[in-house]
């Protein structure tokens, strides 16, 4: 039997708080006027690539220019202590489509769990992986909206990164996919092929070398990012009259492959031509704000199709700031106040924005400090499809939160993380913060976020208390994974491998 809006509202509260609750009118958030329209909400899930902390306007960002996600904001809530599922890219995807965090999801780095790897070979985007780490054994975000009655669509990155076999592409939940099928095929802009579904589709005004090279092309080309926003918007007004989840990893702000030059590709530099910037610096913030405009386009044309009050859409990034797009400049400053980056689990590698939009339902122009991570959106999407959360997830439901009664949110014990890149581990506990780098044998660093975002001083000899529990929580949170079997790190192996190196040079010599 349907549910009229106002009783399907009433049960996801109650449903994510305790069966039989009764839910009390005023956490409900404004009546909708279409609020005896009968259908669950669509979901739209953005999420960006390497996009910083103070990546945009509404986060603290100065100079780059992001009107419409800065609506977006105001519009809605923004979450100011949201962490990714890990600190680069495939990772981090696998703990959002798995709902785990990194102590249990199947992959905890960009590259295979260390063998005989060594600097010159380690590396490689790894695209076969071993059995048992990927495809997951679990189910996926898609499937549990597909399962919901929903139609689910993604574009852009596939799912992890990591190419399924043909046939196999949409075998996770997707009635519609289109993009790449692998980490490494994103770094391009005008790719001469993309995947839809099971299909290879190719692009011949692409082959042109000179349409694939770096820097402004005009428009001699097809920019993948125009193609997969053009198609996410016709998904959308083919699927208005049913719920619908649009899964969007979008490439923006990743930059390119140093195989394929290592400047940034987009169509016009946008309003940063008489900046005083360098050229890098400008194609950069053309990119992101290129993007902004996508992001206004999707939310115009929700406007348009009258499904405005019927969707929720949530604006995240994957991972950290990475600022060798634009050759380490301090331009931006897109971490914030925020220590370290991509690849580290200091807060810079994982705090990431998080705003979410439901106009009527999401209080509008509000901030958080509620601490969750991308693991939690399985558990709070199934909730807002009216569906109980798969048993495996490590992640609760926030739609309590979302809907203005933080007082009724599922309470947590910590959140945890590790990066097989150079052994880290990271737990966030209320105000606390411990993170260590080589292995389980090495020593705990400890801040206190409330008064030390930037990580900056370790408090670690004062409160040994605290320290004993977090290197219990580092033992206990983490279990059977390929990556396990090359934990602690030998210090005589530490340079051994290409990112391992890269870490601790960087921790030593201070991170840039
Ligand atoms: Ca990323």
């Amino acid at each position: 039997m349907q549910q009229s809006r106002r009783q399907f509202l009433g049960t996801i509260v109650a449903g994510t708080l305790s069966a039989g609750m009764a839910t009390r009118r005023s956490c409900l958030g404004a009546r909708s006027a279409d609020s005896d329209r009968r259908r669950q909400p669509n979901i739209i899930l953005i999420n960006t690539d390497d996009l910083g902390y103070a990546g945009i306007g509404c986060c603290g960002q100065q100079l780059i220019q992001t009107p419409r996600i800065d609506r977006m904001a105001a519009e809605g809530m923004r979450f100011t202590d949201f962490y990714a599922a890990n600190t680069v890219c495939v990772p981090s995807r696998c703990g959002l489509i798995t709902g785990l965090h990194p102590g249990h999801a199947g992959i905890r780095d960009n590259f295979l769990p260390h063998v005989d790897l060594k600097l010159e070979n380690g590396g490689g985007y790894m695209e076969d992986y071993p059995e048992g780490i990927w495809p997951p054994t679990v189910t996926t975000l898609g499937q549990v909206l597909k399962g919901a009655g929903y139609r689910t669509a993604q574009f852009g990155k596939l799912e992890v990164g990591i190419p399924m076999a043909p046939g196999k592409m949409t075998a996770h939940g997707w009635d519609y996919w289109i993009g790449f099928r692998s980490t490494g095929a994103a770094f391009q802009y005008y790719p001469v092929s993309i995947w839809r579904n099971d299909e290879e589709v190719t692009f011949e005004t692409n082959k042109a070398s000179e349409v694939r090279r770096p820097g402004i092309v005009g428009d001699k080309g097809i920019y993948s990012e125009d193609l997969f926003v053009k198609d996410l918007l016709r998904f959308m007004r083919e699927n208005k009259d049913e719920p619908f989840f649009i899964y969007f990893p979008t490439q923006v702000p990743h930059g390119r492959s140093p195989h394929d030059g290592d400047e940034i590709q987009v169509p016009d530099i946008g309003p940063y031509a008489d900046c005083p910037w360098t050229h890098l610096e400008k194609l950069y913030a053309a990119m992101i704000t290129r993007f902004d405009g996508h992001v206004g386009q999707i939310i115009d044309q929700l406007q348009e199709l009258g499904i405005d009050q019927d969707t929720i859409i949530f604006f995240t990034s994957d991972n950290g700031d990475e600022n060798s797009y634009y050759k380490y400049t301090d331009r931006f400053r897109a971490t914030g106040p925020l220590r370290g980056k991509k690849r580290f689990l200091y807060e810079g590698g994982i705090r990431v924005p998080m705003i979410v939009r439901w106009p009527g339902h999401v209080p509008a122009g509000q901030t958080s400090d509620l601490p969750w991570a991308a693991w939690d959106l399985m558990a709070t999407f199934a909730a807002l499809a009216g569906v109980e959360r798969p048993s495996h997830t490590d992640g609760i439901s926030v739609v309590p939160s979302l809907l203005g009664c933080p007082d009724r949110q599922e309470a947590r014990e910590y959140l945890y993380w590790e990066c097989n890149q150079a052994k880290q581990q990271a737990v966030r506990m209320g105000r606390w913060k411990a993170v260590r780098f080589g292995g389980t044998e090495e020593p705990i660093e400890l801040y206190d976020l409330s008064v030390d975002i930037g990580e900056g001083n370790n408090v670690a000899a004062h409160h040994p208390d605290v320290v004993a529990k977090m290197r219990r929580i580092m033992i206990q949170a983490r279990e059977g994974s390929e990556y396990s079997k090359y934990w602690p790190l030998p210090k005589h192996r530490r340079n051994d491998i290409k990112w391992d190196q890269w870490i601790f040079d960087q921790l030593k010599n201070g991170i840039r």
